[in-house]
């Protein structure tokens, strides 16, 4: 322990302390606006600068520990006039249009100025401007960045993928894409994380609420909506509303309210998905000695995309069950066009999910199953479905819950912990013990793969069958794990990765929190419901029986295969 003076306050802190936490544990908040515990603390921005007794520069707390006998000041008019001095040098390049940006109410920049009260911007440089690519579902604005590193960081440190990189020198420096290689040619997995940490507006989806707005207008079109399992956990976030009010019945009254036509619930189609994928690995099990495991899940169209461009020689390892979401979509405009008796070109497909990837991923060419266009025509993130909320000036804490349109808003509580890092195989795990045994196993007899370690792996007696699986979230973990499959340091059966770290519930398109990471406490919220849930496994889930007795016949059938499946390198 070592003894310093912060503001005339006597403090005890660890030796590894940086200030800024010694501050921080006596209860002195210093200002920042590029730290991140863990990832960023290299003192980009210089907004924590504090005066240390007997040294002539001031330093930053986040990047300079306590030392015995420091005396530290915060808040000197010293410390004030260059913290001030050094937010007004950012503001001096950045869009400060704040009314038509996108993190406006929720932008660490915006607060930071507002509380140091700068009302006039002295300096005004010229802004760095480059060309994107608005088409892109990830969109940088090179006039809001403000080169704190954060993106770079998090890509790099976490996601393993380097796809930022400083660009050009002097005042022109900013962030762009590494190698000088467009966005679009780029190894970019749309995981989103960089949107995520980032504590301005430089980085945002690519907004579709219009084209959601456009089909809401339109009387021809009848508009189908989904809902990810992870938006329950999140969407009352940035709308102010407690967790206990945020449910997923009150996301139903909202979006109602705003006008959608059908509600449903994507964790039916998790369940599907459960269905096709466990009957693909036991089918495969089956056959063990022609096949090649691990078998992987592919509901994650961002590991899906990693896979394909960092390891493009085990793609074909991919389970071939589509994602949930486009599983939804076919089964809306073909099963369900029928149900209503309509054509399934007047439906328009929406998709409420935590994820960029699935913007792109419901564009890929193979996914236009019934032959009437995408079959999932808009996906918006769920920071999307709320400004949407907030547009039609709906208060959701106002509404009464409302129930999902049936028969497809109904899933079971393995289809909602899909939204959890290890939730498919769980989910997976809990009905391939009933395909092979005919008896349902304990519901939390998995949960060993629970939690947010970024690999964790179980051995499984399936009947006398050991099955060995691994669970990886954060596309970092991921080369680790895929690195260790090609070393043969490891051998699994079954392996579930998802990009985001924590799997959807941290997905890319979820509400932002400053500096907290929220995904194991939305994870939390999503097991929470599988335990209360009427119904914990995919195949006791009636609309799933219905839909295989009146159209799809069974698991892995012809019907399932066109609709249901794809070969992800097509
Ligand atoms: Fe997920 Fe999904 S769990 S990827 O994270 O599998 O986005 O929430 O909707 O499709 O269900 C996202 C979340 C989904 C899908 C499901 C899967
Ligand atoms: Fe999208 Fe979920 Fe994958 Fe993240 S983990 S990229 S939110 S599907």
């Amino acid at each position: 322990m070592v003894n310093v003076t912060i503001n005339g306050t006597p403090v005890q802190a660890g030796e590894d302390t940086t200030i800024l936490e010694a501050a921080a544990s006596a209860g002195i908040h210093i200002p920042t606006l590029c730290y991140l515990k863990g990832l960023n603390e290299i003192g980009a921005c210089r907004v924590c600068l504090v005066e240390i007794e007997g040294i002539e520069k001031l330093v930053t707390a986040c990047g300079n520990k306590v030392a015995e006998g420091m005396v530290i000041s915060t808040n000197s008019p010293r410390v004030r006039e260059a913290r001030r001095t050094n937010v007004e040098l950012i503001l001096s390049q950045h869009d400060c249009y704040c009314a038509s940006c996108a993190r406006s109410g929720n932008c660490n920049l915006q607060s930071l100025s507002n509380d140091l009260g700068i009302l006039d911007l002295p300096y005004r440089r010229e802004m760095p401007v480059s060309e994107w690519n608005k088409s892109f579902p990830l969109i940088r604005d090179f006039s809001k960045c403000i080169k704190c590193m954060r993106c770079v960081q998090v890509c790099d440190k976490i996601q393993d993928m380097n796809i930022w990189d400083i660009a050009n020198t002097g005042s022109r420096t900013t962030v762009d894409v590494s190698q000088n290689r467009k966005m679009e040619e780029s190894d970019c997995t749309l995981c989103g994380q960089c949107i995520t940490h980032c504590p301005v507006g430089a980085l945002r989806e690519r907004d579709d609420t219009d084209k959601a707005f456009a089909a809401l207008a339109d009387p021809d079109t009848i508009t189908v909506v989904q809902i990810a399992p992870a938006v329950r956990a999140a969407w009352g976030e940035s709308l102010g509303l407690p967790r206990e009010q945020a449910t997923a019945k009150r996301l139903v009254a909202a979006l109602r309210k705003i006008g959608f036509r059908y509600i449903f619930d994507t964790t039916f189609s998790a369940d599907l998905t459960i269905m096709e994928e466990g009957s693909e690995f036991l089918a495969k099990l089956r056959n063990r000695e022609n096949e090649t495991f691990p078998m992987f899940t592919s509901c994650c169209p961002g590991w899906v995309r990693f896979l394909k461009s960092q390891y493009p020689d085990m793609v074909r390892q991919l389970s071939t069950a589509k994602s949930p979401q486009q599983m939804f979509g076919a089964i809306t405009k073909s099963y369900y066009a029928k149900l209503l008796d309509v054509e399934p070109e007047r439906i328009c497909s929406i998709s409420v999910m935590p994820c960029l990837a699935k913007k792109q991923e419901a564009a890929l060419p193979t996914m236009d199953t019934a032959g009437a266009g995408p079959d999932v025509d808009i996906v918006l993130t769920t920071r999307e479905i709320d400004r949407m909320i907030r547009a039609e000036d709906i208060h959701p804490g106002e509404l009464p819950e409302e129930e999902f349109d049936q028969p497809l808003g109904v899933g079971s509580g393995a289809g909602v912990i899909f939204g959890a890092t290890g939730g498919v195989m769980e989910a997976a795990l809990r009905s391939a013990y009933y395909l092979v045994t005919g008896k349902n196993p304990e519901p939390d007899a998995f949960g060993n793969v629970r939690g947010m370690d970024g690999w964790k792996e179980a051995a499984i007696d399936i009947a006398g069958t050991t099955v060995r699986v691994a669970v990886a979230s954060g596309l970092g973990n991921a080369r680790r794990l895929v690195e260790a499959l090609r070393k043969g340091d490891v051998q699994y059966d079954f392996v579930e990765i998802m990009a985001c770290p924590g799997g959807c519930s941290g997905g890319g398109g979820q509400p932002i929190a400053e500096g907290e990471e929220r995904a194991g406490v939305r994870a939390e919220t999503l097991y929470g419901l599988d335990n209360i849930s009427a119904l914990r496994f995919s195949h006791e889930n009636p609309s799933i029986v219905q839909v295989y007795r009146d159209y799809l016949d069974k698991p892995l059938s012809h019907r399932a295969h066109e609709l249901l499946h794809t070969a992800h390198d097509a």
